[in-house]
């Protein structure tokens, strides 16, 4: 490579030679170009010509304060406020394809990555489970229940979990000073161990259960809840983005999960009147979740069934195929408060009569990643070259500058098996929803 990269390279004027060219690249392209296809030799060298320029840039801006931590400052995070406001507001575009933050730059010290880099390395640390199998019987034939079933670990770091927790609390509070739609928000009464949950919709109205109107369990067409808020929506286009959710299956509602210490979610089967996949995002606590064509109420709150799968924060699960229709799910008596965020994209027949698509959600394109030599078979779950030893070595680099500690665990997401059992939901678990208790505090 080294000999390629000289101006002079065997009859090439410098317009011609691979500087030339390179000279007439912008700076993601050169990036692109220099993220494939070389071989260890190269790479080698690539990553120590990188360590020399960042190491001497690393001595330059320890001199100085000025312009590199204006740069790493002005990095757009989302504004809390847009809890607070419901209608939805079109953000200034550049804020709104920044996409939360990076979590590479730190408050001080510039890394010289521009929002595309730092998007790519955010990409390509996300870790990606798909391979989970259990089989049971069903209808006399051996079926993995968990077939469509993925788990992608560190999609939303500690900074942006912070924020969207907070953005869930500002709603909270919204809703706790009927602020909110009527059926938007809902804090049951806590009657006995597990049914405290809280539940804040957005999008549309969902029916657990046949409510005091007759309304049968599903989307309740005639009414309205609040839209999603922005950050949610935010959520929403870094998980399209970064291969998580297909764009053919964009969420256009969602349920947010209010969980205090001990509340649980019973076994269920999501409603199809929202379409597959469809996720669910954590934060506060990891949590187990249980899968299995038959779970059992083992005592009020406790569930068991033949997987458990761990929920680590910052993590989204996504939910398909059988692992959505075959598999029952729930979420036992939760160790701490926690909060989940289900997207769900509503079947068009199925919208409420008031519902407006939001333009926001329209045109989300996916990243694009260079596929490796071995594609995997679902042509959008590709891992992108990108993350070769060299761009790990810039994120390394610029974290130790940055004085962040460097975890490089593996995810603890290994399944257990538990005792298999039967058990039906009853309409007690899902009670009709809107009948929100603004008397208490509970954060
Ligand atoms: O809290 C969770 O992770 C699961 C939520 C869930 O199953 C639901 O909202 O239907």
């Amino acid at each position: 490579m080294a000999g390629k990269l000289t101006e002079s390279d065997a009859g090439h004027s410098e317009s011609e030679g691979v500087i030339g060219l390179l000279k007439t690249m912008n700076r993601n392209e050169v990036f692109e170009a220099l993220s494939q296809g070389f071989c260890q030799h190269c790479e080698a060298l690539l990553e120590k010509r990188i360590h020399q320029i960042l190491n001497r840039r690393g001595s330059e801006t320890s001199l100085s304060n000025g312009e590199a931590s204006v740069a790493s400052n002005s990095t757009p995070v989302p504004d809390l406020a847009s809890g607070k406001q419901l209608t939805p507001v079109a953000p200034p575009a550049a804020n709104f394809d920044i996409l939360l933050s990076d979590g590479l730059g730190g408050t001080v010290v510039d890394n010289g990555l521009s929002e595309e880099q730092k998007e790519h390395i955010r990409f390509s640390q996300v870790g990606r489970k798909k391979d989970f199998v259990h089989t049971e019987k069903i209808d006399g034939k051996p079926t993995n229940v968990l077939k469509g079933l993925e788990l992608h670990t560190k999609v939303f770091n500690a900074e942006e979990q912070k924020t969207i927790v907070e953005c869930v609390y500002d709603l909270q509070r919204m809703g706790q000073k009927g602020q909110l739609r009527e059926r938007t928000y809902t804090e049951p009464r806590k009657w006995m161990r597990g049914k405290g949950r809280v539940t804040i919709q957005f999008g549309c109205c969902y029916n657990y259960a046949v409510d005091k109107n007759g309304n049968p369990p599903g989307i309740i067409r005639d009414e309205e809840v609040d839209p999603l808020p922005l950050l949610f929506k935010q959520m929403i286009k870094r998980m399209v983005r970064w291969l998580i959710l297909p764009p053919t299956c964009i969420p256009n509602s969602c349920i947010v999960n209010i969980y205090d210490e001990g509340d649980c979610i019973p076994p269920h089967i999501d409603h199809h009147d929202f379409l597959r996949p469809f996720c669910t995002v954590s934060f506060l606590t990891q949590s187990n979740i249980i899968f299995g064509s038959n779970l059992k109420i083992v005592s009020p709150g406790e569930f068991s069934g033949p997987v458990s799968i761990p929920l680590p924060v910052g993590s989204v699960l996504i939910l398909n195929g059988n692992g959505a229709d075959i598999a029952k799910h729930c979420v036992p008596a939760v160790p701490g408060k926690r909060i989940s965020i289900t997207f769900r994209r509503m079947d068009d027949s199925k919208l409420p009569y008031q519902f407006s698509p939001d333009p926001e959600l329209l045109r989300i394109k996916p990243l694009a990643v260079s596929p490796r030599a071995n594609s995997f078979p679902q042509g959008h779950h590709q891992k992108p070259i990108i993350n070769s030893s060299f761009v790990k070595a810039i994120v390394q680099q610029n974290q130790h500058r940055n004085g962040q500690v460097i975890k490089d665990k593996s995810d603890p997401e290994t399944a257990k098996t538990m005792n298999n059992g039967s058990f039906l939901a009853g309409n007690d678990d899902f009670p009709p929803l809107g009948k929100a208790n603004k008397t208490r505090s509970r954060r």
